[in-house]
């Protein structure tokens, strides 16, 4: 059994200021509203693959595709980066043991305030169904591209929030290694910087002109790259801050110590240089694209795979620390000792077991030939509410039972109702999954309203109600987490001691001499970055003819 010889990054403990925490606490409170905004379409879209239809009962929707258009855009855009721009900030503050800026801290909330509400203006009123990928011919709403591109700005605001304590820290502590919680929440964003500027110049460059009339036409398979660009790597912007967590504060709360600080830092930096040059895997079937640069992103997704078998590997080693520290024996006997009271704790792990059916869909997806079966089918919404709507949302609600009580000083509402929200999502998504991935191979199409579709086909009945009963569940699953969340805001126990936020140890200290302090140099590791993306895009971009070709389409 592993002994503690360890450094505890940070004995101390921090608190921030309260007005800090109050920015904080409304930056997640608008990512929590989204997730609940977005989950009642989700509800309709699983029931439909069930052939029952609910939409009527939706005031105000025009048609599935706006409807579809909200859960996407609410759950996988809005939810992940307001809670990350609240979740991030926070950690570096309390790995560093100081204040952020406030007036950044606001500025970042004022951006994704008003982002925010350009959006809803845009989709609520079905000026922008164009569903979350937003691809050109379909035309949206200036408001929506517009709104989208300031919720990015709130992002970078946050990473300059982070970036600005970060420099701080290293002014009065020279020579010193980063404290690694603020080296992997800075990394986290320095990653989705790089790969946030595709779209933004394909929204403000191209879509927002075009939609404003200023431009007639637009090239489709040139904005829709630049889609990709950006839309590969920001499925890890969403993932890396639920990796922070799985890393640096699972540990701890069941007792465990993380296994290496190096390790752990040489991860981050795999995600930094892998993340972005893999955008054409979603691309396989797209024209127009040379089968050598497919090949080349197939190669690298395979690359930007093994820094998540490596977090595998760290987060079960120290789950079994902390397992056999709380007494379990022999092979298996740790698993049950870990804290499965512990609603965070539960809901972590649940989503780390449900990962590995998402990572494994994963390689289906990236493997040329094998995708040609499943694109454009429900085996990819199948792949991917296990991961981000899994791996990624449940482990966001499970770090909320201690951050939303650690920001709002009040206690968790009901322990019971949290576990039972996770336990309930989980079944339920193992299910829905179950009938997406299967339906899929079978041909079952996504993004399609098939309760009124004209077609259909006997091998899709099984897989349709499995996803229509586990789409039931994780809806009840998601109102429970509501439930508990807002009575704990509202009305839970005040005036308890203020919790600390739970940061592991690690077993082997970051060494302070030989080649270890140059994974510090996350600047360096950018530039290393920005060459590999060069190799992997510039030759498209540069022999690339932009033929803008199309008007925009306002189908629905
Ligand atoms: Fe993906 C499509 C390939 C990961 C999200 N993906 C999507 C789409 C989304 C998405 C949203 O190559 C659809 C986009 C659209 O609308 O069209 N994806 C991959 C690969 C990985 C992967 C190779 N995807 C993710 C993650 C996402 C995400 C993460 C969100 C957060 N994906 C693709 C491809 C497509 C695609 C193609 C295009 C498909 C098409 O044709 O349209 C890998 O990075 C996955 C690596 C994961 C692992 C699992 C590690 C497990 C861990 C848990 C360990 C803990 C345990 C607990 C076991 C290797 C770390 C133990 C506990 C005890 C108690 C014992
Ligand atoms: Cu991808």
């Amino acid at each position: 059994m592993a002994t503690r010889t360890s450094v505890v990054l940070n004995p101390a403990g921090y608190d921030l200021p309260d007005t800090q925490r109050r920015a904080l606490r409304w930056t997640m409170y608008i990512g929590y509203a989204a997730l609940i905004a977005g989950v009642f379409h989700g509800l309709a879209n699983a029931l439909s693959y069930a052939g029952i239809s609910i939409l009527g009962w939706f005031p105000g929707l025009s048609t599935y595709y706006q409807g579809l258009t909200v859960h996407g855009v609410a759950n996988v855009l809005i939810f992940t980066f307001s809670f990350s721009n609240a979740f991030l900030p926070l950690l570096t503050a309390r790995a560093l043991s100081r204040p952020l800026h406030t007036g950044l801290l606001w500025a970042s909330l004022g951006a994704l305030v008003l982002g925010n509400l350009m959006v809803i203006y845009a989709v609520v009123g079905n000026r922008a169904s164009v569903l979350y990928t937003s691809y050109a011919p379909l035309q949206a709403h200036w408001t929506y591209y517009l709104g989208l591109a300031l919720v990015v700005v709130s992002t970078w605001i946050a990473m300059l929030n982070m970036w600005v304590a970060m420099r701080g820290w290293r002014r009065e502590h020279p020579g010193e290694r980063t404290p690694l919680l603020a080296y992997v929440s800075v990394a986290s964003y320095l990653m989705w910087l790089l790969a946030s500027l595709p779209i933004a110049v394909s929204f403000l460059g191209f879509m927002l002109p075009w939609s404003l009339g200023i431009t007639e036409t637009i090239d489709p398979l040139f904005t829709r790259t630049l889609f990709w660009f950006t839309g590969h790597a920001i499925v890890y912007a969403w993932l890396l801050p639920a990796y922070v967590s799985w890393y640096v504060l699972i540990p701890r709360q069941v007792d465990g110590s993380l296994i290496s600080d190096s390790y752990t830092r040489i991860v981050w930096i795999l995600f930094l240089l892998l993340s972005i040059p893999t955008g054409f895997h979603h691309q396989y079937t797209d024209p127009g694209i040379s089968q050598g640069m497919k090949a080349l992103h197939g190669v690298l997704t395979f690359g930007v795979f093994f820094p998540s078998l490596a977090t595998a590997f760290s987060v079960v080693a120290a789950l079994e620390i902390g397992g056999r520290r709380r007494g379990g024996k022999g092979l298996l006997g740790w698993v049950r000792k870990l804290p499965w009271g512990d609603p965070s704790v539960a809901a972590q792990i649940l989503a780390m077991l449900t990962f590995v059916l998402g990572g494994a869909t994963g390689l289906v997806n990236a493997s040329f030939t094998m995708n040609q079966v499943i694109h454009n089918t429900t085996w990819v919404p199948g792949h991917f509410h296990m991961t981000v709507g899994t791996a990624v949302a449940l482990t966001l609600m499970g770090v909320g039972f201690w951050m939303v009580p650690h920001l709002t000083r009040r206690a968790l509402y009901s322990r019971r109702l949290a576990l039972a929200s996770s336990w309930v999502y989980t079944i339920g998504v193992l299910i829905f999954a179950r009938g997406m991935i299967s339906g899929g191979l079978a041909g079952m199409p996504r993004r399609t309203f098939l309760a009124e579709a004209s077609y259909g086909s006997e091998a899709w009945r099984l897989p349709g109600i499995l996803t229509g009963v586990g789409g039931t569940l994780m809806f009840v699953g998601v109102m429970l987490f509501f439930v508990v969340i807002g009575l704990t805001v509202v009305a839970g126990r005040k005036g308890a001691e203020p919790t600390d936020i739970p940061v592991s140890d690690t077993l082997t200290a970051p060494a302070k001499s030989g080649w270890e302090p140059v994974l510090d140099r996350l600047g360096w590791w950018a530039v290393a970055a920005i060459v590999l993306i060069l190799i992997a895009y510039g030759p498209f971009f540069l022999g690339y003819d932009y033929t803008p070709v199309s008007p925009g389409f306002r189908l629905f």
